[in-house]
C-alpha cells in the first residue's frame, strides 16, 4: 500500500515537473544541461570539509519572513536567520523590552514586513563589510544590520512612501542610499477618489544620508515625481557616482487593472536623479518643509536598549522647480532591474515585456541633457530622446529580462524569469557568450560584490522562484532556494541547490575576510549602560514600586542570582531584568518563566534584556535558562512564589544558603 503510494507520489512529481517545464519554457534549456551538477566534480567544489570555513558570506532577504537569512558560499550552509522587521521568538527581537521600539511606525507596533533588497556597504566602490540595508516593502521603512553583532541596529521609516520596493541602493562610498516609492498616493495623503490618480497621484524618491563614522540614517531630502509606480534602483559609479536611477511602469498612469493597463506603452521609464544637483538645491533654499510623521529606531550597544523618536518634518524638492535635478529615459517595456556596469558608463535595464536588454550610456545622458535632447515631459519632468542615450542593446537573450550583475571580466549575467535561465554576456559588444538552466524561474541574481565597481566574481547565485520536484515535498509550500553557479570558467557550472528561509528576493556575497576580522565576540560588562544592569551578583536585587516589581538578576554559569523570590502578588507586572555576566565567546543563556505571554529572552555575555511577566495564579513558578550552557545547564532554574492579590507575604529573594534579603 505505501509502496504504491509512493509510487504514485513519485510519477505525480515527475509529471509535475514536465509540466512546469512546459509552463516555464525551460524544457529546452534543461537539454543543454544534462550534465550540470551531475557530471561534473561540483560535489568536490562545493564541499567545505568540517571544520573548515566558507569562503564567503551570502545574505539573503528573506522576502515576507521579514528578515535576512546568513549562508556560507559555496557550502551553501544557513548560519543565521537576522530579525530585522519581524519579530522572532528565538532571539526574542521584538519580544522583550529593550527591541519592541525597533518595530515603532507612525502606524504604531508593526511586527512585520516584507523585507527585499539587502544592500552591503561601500567604500570606494567595493564592499567593505561594515554593515548592511534592508528594505521593509509594506510599511516603509529601511534597516541597517551592524555585521559585527549581525544584529538590527537601526530602522528609519519613509513617509510620503507607500511600498517601499526601489531600496535600499546604495552610493560608491554610501554617502546616501536611496528609496523609490512602489505606488504613487496622494501627498500629502487625503481622501479622494481613486479614479483622480493623474491629478492627485505623486511618487516620492527618497534620499537618505548615512553617517560614514556611525551608519545613522537621516532623510536627506525626497524628490516629488509625478505618479508612476517606481520599481527598483541603483546609483552610478565612477564617472557616474552623484546619480542615482528608478526604474519605473505604469507611464501609463492607471490605478486598476495594471496588468493590462499598465502594459500598453512600449516603453516606460528609468528617471535618473543627479542628487549633487540636488545638494545644491537643498543649499540654495529651494526644498519646501513637508509636515510627516515617521518614526527613527536606533538601537544601541552601549545601553543594549532601542529608542523610538517621532519625526515631523522632511524636505521635498519638486522638480519643475529645479531644472537639470532628475531626467526621464524611455526604455524598453515594464523594465524590473536597473544596474550600471563595473566602469559607471553603462546602465542596464531589465524590460520584463521586452525582447531585449537595453542599456543607456551615461556619457550621452550628460549630452542629450545638456543639449536639451528632449521628447516632451511627464509632469515638468522632461524625457531624453532614446536614441540620445542607448548605449547599446543585447539582441533578443532570453525572455522576461529581470536584473543583472558583474563579474570582474567584462561580462554582465542576467536573470530570465520566463525562460527561467541566466545569460552571460559580454558589456560592450553586447554579445550573449553562454546560458544556463535555473530551476526554476529565477528572480534575482548575486555575484559577490557584482553590483560594485570590483565585482569578486567566481559565483553566480540563482534565486528561484519555484522549486517543484528539486526538493522533498513539504506540504502545499515548497521550500525556496537558490542554486549556485560557478562563473571562473567560460560557461557557468551548476555546482550546488541549497534552501533557503522565506523568499530570497535578493542577496549580496561578500568575502568572509572581509567581515570576519570586525566580529564582536562579547559585550564588555564595565561598558553595559542599561538602566536595569546588574554587574556583580552582589548588585542583584528585586524592588516593588507599587505594582510594578523590579528584579535585577544576574546569569553566569550554572545560576541565576537571586534564584528564589516572594513577595509577587497576581496583579502585579513582574520585570526580569536579567544581565549576563559571562565575558567569553559564544555563551549566551536564556530566560523564560511559566506562562509569561511573551518570548524568552536569549541575552549575550555582557548584555542586559528585560522579560515583562504578569502572573494570574497564586502558586510557586518556576523560571530556567534555555540555552544548554554548560553540563549543569539544566540544573540553572529557580522559582517564583506568588501569593494572593491582597495578601501580606514580605518581599524576599536569595541564592543558595544565602539568607533571605527582604
Ligand atoms: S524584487 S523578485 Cu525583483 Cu523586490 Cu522580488
Ligand atoms: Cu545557562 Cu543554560
Amino acid at each position: 500500500m505505501k509502496k504504491h503510494l509512493i509510487h504514485f507520489l513519485s510519477l505525480l512529481l515527475a509529471a509535475m515537473g514536465v509540466l512546469l517545464l512546459m509552463l516555464t519554457g525551460c524544457g529546452q534549456a534543461n537539454k543543454s544541461t544534462s550534465t550540470g551538477a551531475l557530471g561534473s566534480n561540483a560535489a568536490q567544489k562545493t564541499y567545505v570539509a568540517p571544520g573548515s570555513l566558507d569562503e564567503f558570506y551570502m545574505f539573503a532577504s528573506g522576502g515576507f519572513s521579514g528578515q535576512i537569512g546568513v549562508y556560507g558560499l559555496p557550502s551553501g550552509r544557513l548560519f543565521k536567520q537576522i530579525p530585522v522587521f519581524s519579530v522572532d521568538a528565538e532571539k526574542s527581537y521584538g519580544f522583550n523590552e529593550e527591541t519592541k521600539p525597533m518595530l515603532q511606525t507612525s502606524h504604531g507596533f508593526v511586527p512585520w514586513d516584507d523585507a527585499h533588497h539587502p544592500a552591503l556597504s561601500q567604500t570606494n566602490g567595493e564592499t567593505d563589510g561594515r554593515w548592511i540595508f534592508i528594505n521593509g516593502n509594506n510599511t516603509p521603512r529601511v534597516a541597517r544590520v551592524d555585521l559585527s553583532t549581525f544584529e538590527t541596529a537601526e530602522i528609519i521609516e519613509i513617509p510620503n512612501s507607500a511600498g517601499n520596493h526601489s531600496s535600499p541602493y546604495l552610493t560608491m562610498n554610501t554617502e546616501y542610499l536611496v528609496a523609490g516609492t512602489r505606488f504613487s498616493v496622494p501627498i500629502p495623503q487625503k481622501d479622494v477618489s481613486i479614479s483622480s490618480y493623474k491629478e492627485n497621484f505623486k511618487g516620492a524618491l527618497s534620499f537618505i544620508k548615512v553617517d560614514p563614522n556611525t551608519g545613522h540614517m537621516n532623510i536627506e531630502f525626497q524628490v516629488l515625481m509625478p505618479g508612476l509606480d517606481f520599481d527598483l534602483a541603483t546609483c552610478g559609479k565612477g564617472p557616474s557616482h552623484g546619480w542615482s536611477f528608478f526604474t519605473s511602469y505604469n507611464s501609463e498612469q492607471k490605478n486598476s487593472l495594471l496588468e493590462v493597463n499598465a502594459s500598453q506603452n512600449d516603453k516606460d521609464f528609468v528617471a535618473a536623479v543627479n542628487w549633487k544637483k540636488a545638494e545644491e538645491y537643498l543649499k540654495a533654499g529651494k526644498a519646501k518643509d513637508f509636515p510627516v510623521n515617521y518614526m527613527h529606531n536606533v538601537y544601541s550597544d552601549e545601553t543594549h536598549m532601542a529608542t523610538s523618536t517621532a519625526m515631523k518634518s522632511v524636505k521635498v524638492l519638486i522638480p519643475s522647480e529645479c531644472p537639470g535635478l532628475v531626467y526621464l529615459l524611455p526604455t524598453p517595456k515594464s523594465p524590473h532591474g536597473v544596474d550600471v556596469d563595473p566602469t559607471g558608463e553603462y546602465i542596464v535595464c531589465s524590460g520584463k515585456l521586452s525582447a531585449d536588454i537595453t542599456a543607456h550610456s551615461f556619457s550621452k545622458l550628460l549630452k542629450a541633457a545638456e543639449s536639451k535632447d528632449f521628447d516632451g515631459d511627464v509632469g515638468g519632468v522632461p524625457i531624453l530622446k532614446f536614441e540620445s542615450v542607448l548605449g547599446g542593446t543585447v539582441k533578443e537573450p532570453g525572455l522576461g529580462p529581470l536584473h543583472t550583475e558583474f563579474d570582474d571580466k567584462g561580462f554582465a549575467y542576467t536573470s530570465f524569469f520566463i525562460s527561467s535561465e541566466i545569460v552571460k554576456w559580454k558589456v560592450g559588444t553586447w554579445e550573449v557568450v553562454d546560458r544556463q538552466p535555473t530551476f526554476y524561474s529565477i528572480g534575482h541574481l548575486c555575484v559577490p560584490g557584482g553590483n560594485s565597481m570590483k565585482p569578486e566574481g567566481k559565483y553566480v547565485i540563482a534565486l528561484n522562484k519555484i522549486t517543484k520536484d528539486r526538493y522533498l515535498p513539504t506540504g502545499p509550500e515548497l521550500t525556496q532556494s537558490a542554486q549556485l553557479y560557478a562563473i571562473d570558467g567560460d560557461k557557468m557550472e551548476l555546482l550546488l541547490d541549497f534552501p533557503t528561509i522565506g523568499e530570497p528576493h535578493y542577496a549580496q556575497a561578500i568575502s568572509a575576510s572581509r567581515v570576519i576580522p570586525r566580529q564582536k565576540q562579547f559585550f564588555k560588562l564595565s561598558e553595559n549602560k542599561h538602566p536595569y544592569v546588574t554587574p556583580t551578583e552582589k548588585d542583584a536585587k528585586v524592588v516593588r514600586e507599587g505594582k510594578n516589581i523590579h528584579i535585577y538578576m544576574t546569569m553566569i554559569r550554572s545560576h541565576f542570582a537571586p534564584d528564589n523570590i516572594e513577595g509577587v502578588k497576581v496583579g502585579d507586572k513582574v520585570y526580569f531584568h536579567v544581565t549576563n555576566l559571562e565575558q567569553d565567546f559564544d555563551v549566551p543563556h536564556g530566560f523564560a518563566v511559566m506562562g509569561a505571554n511573551t518570548a524568552e529572552i536569549l541575552v549575550m555575555p555582557g548584555q542586559t534584556e528585560t522579560l515583562v511577566w504578569e502572573p494570574r495564579q497564586e502558586g510557586v513558578i518556576p523560571f530556567y535558562c534555555t540555552d544548554f550552557c554548560s553540563a549543569l545547564h539544566q540544573e540553572m532554574q529557580g522559582y517564583v512564589r506568588v501569593s494572593a492579590a491582597g495578601s501580606g507575604t514580605a518581599l524576599k529573594w536569595w541564592l543558595g544558603d544565602e539568607k533571605p534579603v527582604q
